[in-house]
């Protein structure tokens, strides 16, 4: 049976994407919730609701487990989640633990939406760390947008968002930038030519994925193929052929 994923656009795709790469052989079915982004500036009940419209779909599709490539998806309902269908459900969250992970007293910059950072899911996150780490918390609602919007390339206007977003945490003396939202992704190849080399750029794409991988092997509920099928939906029907785009975009610069 298939793996469901989905986040509140296309940012997910990311996800999706790093998903296939370690386990090409899975069945992936892919929801991106176009029509109802963007979800950082959503009250908790009314992504909650999304969430459980998408998960119930992913019920009736037969899913064996169920990844939400959205930190604010996840902040907003996971647990609700977890309690309501039997199966696994894998979340994720600002890869604050790798960024600090890297050395001591890290200057470190989260950069996600602003449901996120304000979530109590983060506070308890924030607060295993800030003690020893100086950790900001920059919300870019812009680039969710922009990508949201096929602005992907290597424009003024994309450079100049990015910019603006690095400049609000002096880029120089940072350590490292967590990408916390799924969206983001798809600039760090960018974001790594505008940021000095000694910035790291850390994401939970990998963790999130490896994470997976564990809880289906425990549960011996791997896939024996050698390649899977990857199905990509949307909410918004003009939104799949872009989706099917970034997937192949993704795939090509591996
Ligand atoms: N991609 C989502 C995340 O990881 O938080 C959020 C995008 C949005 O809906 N604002």
């Amino acid at each position: 049976s298939p793996i469901g994923i989905f986040d509140s656009g296309l940012g997910g795709i990311s996800v999706l994407h790093t998903i296939h790469q370690m386990m090409p052989g899975e069945d992936l079915i892919y929801i991106g919730d176009s029509k109802y982004n963007p979800y950082g500036i959503k009250t908790k009940e009314e992504i909650t609701e999304r969430c459980l419209k998408i998960c119930d779909a992913f019920m009736e599709l037969g899913c064996k487990a169920i990844v939400i490539a959205c930190n604010t998806a996840t902040s907003a309902c996971v647990p609700l989640l977890r309690e309501k269908y039997p199966i696994d459900i894998i979340g994720m969250e600002p890869a604050l633990k790798v960024a600090c992970s890297l050395g001591e007293k890290q200057r470190i910059a989260v950069w996600a939406t602003s449901f996120t950072l304000k979530e109590e899911k983060f506070a308890n996150l924030m607060h295993r760390f800030d003690q020893e780490h100086q950790i900001d918390r920059i919300p870019c609602p812009d680039l969710v947008e922009l990508v949201e919007k096929d602005q992907l390339g290597d424009t003024k206007k994309v450079k100049d968002t990015l910019n603006f977003y690095i400049q609000k945490d002096q880029g120089e003396s940072l350590d490292s930038i967590v990408l916390g939202c799924t969206h983001f992704i798809f600039y760090k190849k960018m974001l790594r030519q505008l940021l000095p080399d000694s910035v790291q750029i850390v994401d939970g794409n990998e963790g999130t994925a490896a994470h997976l991988k564990d809880l289906l092997g425990q549960k011996q509920l791997l896939s024996n193929k050698k390649t899977g099928k990857v199905e990509i939906k949307n909410t918004l029907e003009e939104k799949v052929e872009y989706s099917k785009k970034l997937f192949q975009r993704l795939e090509e610069c591996k």
